[in-house]
């Protein structure tokens, strides 16, 4: 197979004036006839992507082709000789019941529904699937009025009815005025319940807001129904960026590839980032839900009234959707809090994929499937771009530059250099440099050193390296925007100051400073880079205590924390016990300062008592045994949790509730820090964590607190466990949702028979090997959250995870090419471990899986 590169880009040969698709919805045999206005822009073949459906007839201004005028592949039909302007009219049939792959169109619980974001499109009618090709749509569906009562697409409904010469179907036609490319298309048909709203806009436009869920749901909605009014009035206030259809609809559907697509008019969602209520959703998945309402939202703007030009700017709708939905979150939720959220999501996922086989630019060059580039990079690092962007032009500047590219891009498809050119016209900047973070993989290092130079001055170095990454050796300085500050024992001793590193070093100097100090760098995670400093324990304790930047003294607990956790892991691997360590106890005495401060919230503090994961300290090593890493891990918990026992246990109890369950940020701060408390108590084996656990989970009504105290409980083990997961299993039996977050929690827990426990769950019929949801909770939770599982010695744990993958590949090459990524840090691993990894991806290669999955285990492999 040959990969798509950047450099052959070439623009659309035909133009589609208008689109009209006609649907006969029949769950096994739905027939499609699309009737398309095209007009020819050069001399040259009309290419029509199609795959999985078949072809039953194609006419040019009304005339039936034969089979000798057009040429047809399994992937599409080409028309060498066309007029210069004609009717196309095309005739398919798909057979949506049997479509397991989630893409295109399928049903799911009982009700056709569709995603055609990347190639999706391609599976429901022949079309030049590609985001250049926009055009205005007019879509008919008919269905059986009984099992399909609702009728929805894109953009406003113009008329419905029964059809006269059928009983019992119906029909609607719908038409989307705003030009789109077919990824953006959408149709859904089933029964719902409607919880319904509205939104008046900035102009006072009148807009009716429908959620669609299965019938019984619809409170359920209520506080996706929230998030969405609230994100609407939010980007017209922060972005100006006004809703301009007449009606905007969301529906929500159990079997989805990923979180939710932002369809012109009509978001689909998977349920688990849409339903919540008090007693079935976590704190987490109300959080999730607003964010993700609100990306999709803004998606409007940022994605289809300004889309891409071809999949390789992916990053220009993806990493400025991102960017504006945690700006809303942190509008929302509080800012310092959200960008700690946001920076462990970075550290935690984007990091390791730049460290990886995986590594690719924001703006990669290449790829085999575009399903697989829907990653943390293009996501997440290309979110930190934006902010860099924001950051180096100043609030301002960055709102005129989003303004103009608004107007200037607005019904077109847009490519990253377009983008960055109406921030330099805005501004005046030349941002030739910063277009490097687009091109160049890998995370850059930033090395900081302290000088005395004369009379007691200070000077700081600055200097910046990146690693080679897989089909790029030679790295190019990038440029830095460094936030930082003078801290003293009692705060702040200077400004904070703004330097940009844009060659391969810089320093900066600061005058005589007669009292113990710090620098604080890298405020606000000012850039996406990892940091070597000389900063030591007394350092990172003074930050940790007085930083006046709020993320940096969580930061600051982080790095110790990641050194004790290093350093604990390698003595367990070494089988030498390190020396009796005194920078526990003042980390620990760091952590009781925060806790007892009245300056800071308790989502604040819940993170400041988070240690890194063993994931991220990984990265921060060549190679290591995991489980002693994990080991390390858990003694750092069990310490802290010794150390400050009775501190955890009087805030454990402070900090119970005393009214209803609310979702706002301040009620889940609070349950978040009482829940830490509980958990650390847990890993100190604490005989009284153990009842505490069971009385809050009999007690709680809530999910947060009730899952929490079952996670405790599973993490305290003995023999309990067992049937307290059986009866909470029979408790939420009926709801799917929470079902997904048992299996998460098999998933990650310890079993006393080991990797033949989670095998036997995939087998029991409680497990839906078809749904995403489920089988992420088992086995996506399995590979990345029971390290003691996934990577026994004895390679159990590798090789049950490789047949699951290859049996979803089966079904759905998509959702198996991304779990296969949890080897993406094989790495770092033992040189034994390796060795077993190396022998599963072989077995994937030979095994003739899907292209998803070849692309990424030759990549994983370094083949
Ligand atoms: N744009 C979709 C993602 C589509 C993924 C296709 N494999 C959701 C989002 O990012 O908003
Ligand atoms: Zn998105």
């Amino acid at each position: 197979p040959t990969p798509t590169l950047l450099e052959d880009y070439t623009p659309p040969s035909h133009e589609l004036t208008s689109v009209y698709l006609d649907f006969d919805l029949q769950p096994s045999a739905t027939s499609v006839r699309s009737k398309i206005d095209v007009k020819r822009l050069r001399d040259e073949p009309l290419v029509l992507n199609g795959e999985n459906i078949d072809l039953r007839s194609v006419k040019i201004d009304g005339k039936v082709l034969k089979r000798t005028d057009y040429k047809l592949d399994q992937e599409k039909l080409v028309l060498a000789k066309t007029p210069e302007s004609f009717v196309l009219e095309i005739e398919t049939v798909c057979d949506p019941s049997a479509n397991s792959t989630l893409m295109g169109l399928y049903v799911s619980g009982g009700r056709f529904c569709t995603q055609c974001e990347a190639e999706g499109f391609r599976r429901i009618t022949y079309y030049p699937d590609r985001p250049d090709v926009m055009s205005v749509f007019t879509v008919r569906l008919e269905a059986d009025i009984a099992t399909y009562p609702y009728l929805l697409a894109n953009g406003n409904k113009i008329e419905d009815g029964a059809v006269s010469d059928k009983t019992g179907r119906h029909y609607a036609i719908w038409h989307d005025p705003f030009p789109k490319p077919a990824y953006l298309f959408a149709l859904v048909a089933g029964e719902f319940d409607v919880l319904e709203d509205s939104f008046t806009t900035m102009s006072g436009r009148h807009i009716p807001l429908e959620i669609y869920v299965d019938p019984g749901n619809a409170s359920k909605a209520e506080y996706a129904m929230d998030a969405l009014k609230r994100s609407m009035k939010w980007d017209e206030q922060v972005f100006g960026r006004e809703y301009d259809l007449d009606l905007f609809m969301i529906v929500a559907v159990r079997d989805f590839n990923f979180g939710a697509m932002e369809n012109k008019g009509l978001n689909i969602f998977n349920s688990s980032l849409l339903l919540a209520d008090a007693a079935s959703a976590t704190d987490m998945n109300f959080e999730r839900i607003e964010s993700v309402v609100a990306h999709e939202y803004f998606h409007n703007w940022s994605g289809n009234r300004v889309t891409c030009r071809d999949w390789f700017q992916l990053c220009l709708k993806e990493g400025f959707t991102v960017f504006r939905d945690q700006e809303f979150s942190a509008d929302q939720r509080g800012g310092a809090v959200q960008r700690i959220k946001d920076v462990r999501a970075l550290r935690g996922r984007q990091f390791a994929e730049d460290a990886g086989p995986l590594a690719h630019p924001v703006r990669p060059n290449a790829y085999m499937k575009i399903d697989n580039f829907y990653t943390a990079t293009i996501y997440e690092k290309g979110a930190e771009l934006i902010r860099m962007l924001k950051t180096i032009l100043g609030a301002e500047r960055f709102r005129a530059g989003s303004d103009l590219y608004f107007k200037k891009m607005d019904g077109t498809a847009a490519t990253v250099e377009q983008f960055i050119a109406c921030f330099e016209e805005a501004s005046g900047e030349d941002l030739t440099q910063f277009m490097r973070w687009y091109e160049q993989a890998g995370t850059p290092k930033l090395k900081v050193l302290r000088e005395t130079i004369s009379q007691g001055a200070h000077r700081i170095h600055f200097m910046q390296s990146t690693k080679p990454t897989p089909g790029q050796s030679e790295k190019s300085p990038v440029v830095i925007p460094i936030r930082w500050q003078i801290v003293g024992d009692n705060g702040a001793l200077s400004e904070p100051k703004l330097t940009l590193l844009t060659g391969s070093g810089t320093s900066v100097t600061y005058p005589r400073i007669d009292e113990p100090y710090s620098v604080s760098i890298l405020q606000d995670f000012s850039a996406p880079v990892t940091l070597e400093t000389d900063a030591t324990t007394d350092d990172l304790l003074r930050l940790m205590g007085a930083d006046p930047n709020a993320f940096n003294r969580w930061e600051a607990g982080q790095t110790l924390a990641r050194h004790l956790i290093a350093n604990m892991a390698k003595a367990i691997e070494t089988g030498v016990t390190p020396p009796a360590d005194t920078a526990l106890k003042g980390y620990c005495e760091a952590l009781k300062k925060t806790l007892d401060d009245p300056d800071f919230n308790n989502a604040f503090k819940a993170f400041v008592l988070t240690p890194p994961a063993s994931s991220e300290v990984m990265q921060s090593l060549e190679q290591v045994d995991p489980i002693a890493l994990h080991e390390a891990s858990k003694w750092l918990s069990r310490a802290i949790g010794d150390l400050l026992r009775d501190d955890l246990l009087d805030r454990y109890h402070a900090l119970a509730d005393t009214h209803d369950f609310r979702p706002d940020a301040r009620s889940a701060g609070r349950r978040a820090l009482r829940n830490r408390c509980l958990a650390l108590l847990a890993s100190r084996q604490d005989p009284l964590a153990a009842t505490l656990s069971q009385t809050q989970l009999s007690e709680s009504t809530n999910m947060t607190d009730e899952l929490a105290a079952l996670m405790a409980l599973t993490r305290l083990g003995g023999q309990r466990v067992e049937t307290t997961m059986e009866d909470f299993y029979t408790k939420w039996e009926s709801d799917p949702l929470v079902l997904d977050k048992w299996f998460s929690v098999q998933a990650m827990r310890r079993h006393a028979d080991g990797v033949h426990a989670i095998e036997q769950l995939t087998e029991s019929s409680r497990y839906q090997r078809n749904n995403p949801n489920r089988v992420r909770a088992l086995v996506g939770g399995f590979a990345m959250g029971n390290p003691e599982l996934f990577h026994r010695i004895d390679g159990s744990g590798y090789r049950f995870f490789t047949d699951q993958v290859l049996d979803m590949d089966s079904r759905n090459p998509q959702i198996a090419a991304r779990l296969l990524g949890a080897f993406e840090i094989w790495k770092k691993l033992d040189d034994r471990r390796q060795d077993m990894v190396r022998g599963e991806l072989e077995r994937v290669i030979a095994s003739n899986p899907s292209k998803n999955v070849l692309e990424i285990a030759e990549k994983t492999l370094g083949a």
